[in-house]
């Protein structure tokens, strides 16, 4: 009997419920011609976030209110990746016009 619960409890913690996770998805934000691109961005909660840095100037991806977080300096052909839980506003905090946004659904 132990073994018929443990069976499909097994199946569960590899394949079925690990779906949900696996549903998790990654977007890409360019960081090109001074620019987020896109600037805003809509995700899920879990998502991953990775920037790549397209431009020969140095950049990086600092949260903006509290500097809670940043990718710290990004050079040239660089990516960085962060995984989004909550509505964050960022910036570059070596060149503080470039700014973006994420929203979380
Ligand atoms: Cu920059």
């Amino acid at each position: 009997m132990r073994y018929l619960l443990a069976g499909p409890l097994i199946y569960c913690l590899l394949v079925s419920c690990g779906e949900r996770q696996a549903g998790a998805k990654n977007h890409i934000v360019l960081i090109q011609g001074m620019k987020f691109q896109p600037a805003e961005l809509t995700v899920n909660s879990g998502d991953t976030v990775t920037w790549i840095n397209k431009d020969f100037v140095d950049h990086d991806v600092t949260e903006e209110q509290t500097k809670a977080w940043t990718s710290s300096v990004l050079p040239n052909g660089k990516q960085w990746s962060r995984v989004i839980n909550s509505s964050t506003d960022y910036y570059c905090s070596i060149h503080v016009v470039m700014k973006g946004k994420l929203k979380v659904n």
